[in-house]
């Protein structure tokens, strides 16, 4: 059974995505920005009622200046998780996605509009999905769509659980206890 997946974090700079897999790896959020440079892979173990999976993470810069060998890191990816926020560059993050998928036409995609916890954010989401055009934007070709907060955990492992369930076509896959592990 293939139970490993290499799934890479994408989106313009500050939007979260560090902070995110830091906060998975070890419950811990700092407020301080420190850009990442090129790229850092981090494996994480996810414990379900099917057994344990591991989702090899590629925490991508979305600094283009420390963008490293972007499309590189993209090779035989399994999967995306694609970050926004309402400030980020929106043109060029569906650019990096599309370029996402023209290397793995096949991979599984998720998109995060992440800092949950904050107002501005929660309301540019409500005010988008009240029209179609508008919750059609923010759902991106009706990928899987989530609001996630790191500060506040709120949905953290809900972009997770859908990427396995797609990848593994198990519809009735749940996270058990100790879902992560860090030991990795
Ligand atoms: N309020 C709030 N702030 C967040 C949240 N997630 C991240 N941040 C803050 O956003 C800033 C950028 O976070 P990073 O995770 O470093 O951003 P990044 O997307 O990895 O940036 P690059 O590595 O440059 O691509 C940091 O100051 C974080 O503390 C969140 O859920 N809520
Ligand atoms: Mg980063």
């Amino acid at each position: 059974m293939n139970n490993s997946y290499k799934v890479i974090l994408i989106g313009d700079k500050k939007t979260g995505k560090t902070a995110y897999l830091d906060n998975i790896r070890y419950s811990t959020y700092n407020n301080e920005y420190i850009p990442t440079m090129g790229v850092n892979v981090h494996p994480i173990s996810l414990n379900t009622n099917y057994g344990e999976y591991i989702f090899k993470i590629w925490d991508t810069a979305g600094d283009d200046k420390y963008g490293g060998m972007r499309e590189g890191y993209y090779i035989e990816a399994d999967a995306c998780i694609v970050f926004y926020t309402e400030n980020s560059d929106h043109v060029k993050t569906d650019k990096l996605l599309k370029k996402f998928l023209e290397i793995n036409p096949d991979a599984e995609v998720v998109i995060v509009w992440s800092k949950y916890d904050q107002e501005n954010e929660r309301n540019y989401i409500e005010n988008m999905s009240y029209t179609p055009a508008g919750y059609k934007y923010i759902r991106r070709n009706n990928y899987g769509c989530f609001q996630v907060s790191v500060l506040s955990r709120f949905n953290l492992f809900e972009p997770e659980k859908y990427l396995l369930r797609k990848l593994t076509k198990k519809v009735d896959l749940y996270f058990g206890d100790h879902i992560m592990s860090s030991k990795l």
